[in-house]
């Protein structure tokens, strides 16, 4: 047989990683478990953000510093496992934009792909590659990777959306550009409605190319139809054990998710309804937008209603008690599990 060498010492393993280490290498067996855990790890913890607890900051903020002056008035929703990282997984960012009326936030883009979801006050736009929308609460609007976008608030109250982008992920590939627009708010191209009305009404113009790339050309899926789907859905079927009503945000022209890197959802559950347990691999961040209850994430539970935020971490057991018919938005990092073969869910 051939000699098999004992096992070194201790000792000489650590003076073998000493000199290893000056030529920047290192004993992979040291961390090999670490590096492919059994199950997610994440640093991600379930958390969440009681909107009453933070609403008199972001009108304290709202005093202190101007839209033009921060350039995006936001409040970060830092998850609490990755303090200063800027991120509420380890894959998205969240955050809370303020802007009052006659403010601007002036015009630039960047690669990093974002949606807003209104949560307070109506009647700010934001502006897309040469288009407005006007948003109101429930609204879920993306500014694609790579398009001019500024916003305005020409209404008559404070408006807050939550920000949901994907800077982690484009970090990670570091992919990341960025430029300012020459002026601070863009010129208008297109009259309100045109995004809708080219590819938001089961048509599309004839030989149109998609305006956005990989996503979708439609830039604001409207609370009121979103509702309406939700509740006409839940006239014909049965609620889903685990989800209740749930659908997702597609993109028109390919029946995709309508954001390349964030997937985006809304849900409809009764009053009264207790899900089944439900874990998935894309961590996920929730806008509760009607209704409340109870959410268990986890070994945690939070109570929650409307404006709340609240984030499961990836493979988190999930599940909710309602109070009252609830309505939850909600937006996770599916789209790119899904293109590595990555995604996986269980139902308990
Ligand atoms: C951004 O451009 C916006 O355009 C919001 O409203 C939040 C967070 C980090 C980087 C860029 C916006 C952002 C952001």
């Amino acid at each position: 047989m051939a000699s098999i060498p004992h096992t070194s010492s201790s000792s000489a393993r650590q003076d073998l990683y000493r000199r290893m280490d000056r030529h920047h290498t290192a004993p992979l067996w040291e961390v090999l478990h670490a590096l492919i855990p059994d199950q997610p790890a994440t640093r991600c913890q379930p958390y969440l953000w009681k909107y009453k607890d933070i609403r008199p900051y972001i009108a304290e903020a709202g005093k202190l510093i101007t839209a033009k002056e921060a350039i995006r008035r936001v409040l970060v929703l830092e998850n609490p496992g990755m303090r200063g990282e800027s991120c509420i997984t380890q894959s998205l960012y969240a955050g809370l934009q303020l802007i009052l009326p006659g403010e601007i936030a002036p015009s630039h883009r960047h690669s990093q792909s974002a949606l807003r979801f209104i949560v307070e006050g109506g009647g700010a736009y934001t502006a897309v590659d040469g288009e407005r929308t006007t948003m109101h609460p429930g609204d879920f609007v993306i500014t694609p990777s790579w398009t001019f976008h500024d916003h305005g608030n020409q209404g008559s109250e404070p408006v807050v959306w939550m920000d949901g982008l994907d800077i982690r992920i484009v970090e990670l590939f570091a992919a990341q550009f960025h430029e300012v627009y020459g002026e601070e708010v863009q010129p208008v191209a297109r009259s309100e409605g045109a995004a809708t009305a080219r590819f938001g009404n089961g048509l599309a113009p004839l030989g149109a190319l998609a305006p956005f790339g990989k996503t979708s050309p439609i830039f604001n899926y409207p609370y009121a139809r979103s509702r309406e789907s939700l509740e006409q859905l839940s006239r014909d079927q049965d609620p889903d054990p685990c989800h209740g009503w749930k659908m997702q945000f597609i993109n028109p022209l390919t029946g995709g998710h309508a954001m390349p890197s964030i997937a985006a959802f809304i849900q409809l559950l009764p009053n009264g309804f207790t899900s089944q347990p439900y874990r998935a691999t894309d961590g996920t961040i929730y806008s509760v937008v009607e209704g409340g209850g109870r959410v268990s994430i986890a070994e945690q539970s939070f109570e929650f209603e409307p404006r709340d935020t609240f984030v499961v971490p990836s493979w988190a057991p999930l599940s909710f008690e309602t109070r009252g018919e609830t309505v939850l938005f909600s937006f996770s990092d599916r789209p790119g599990q899904e293109a590595l073969g990555l995604w996986r869910e269980k139902r308990a």
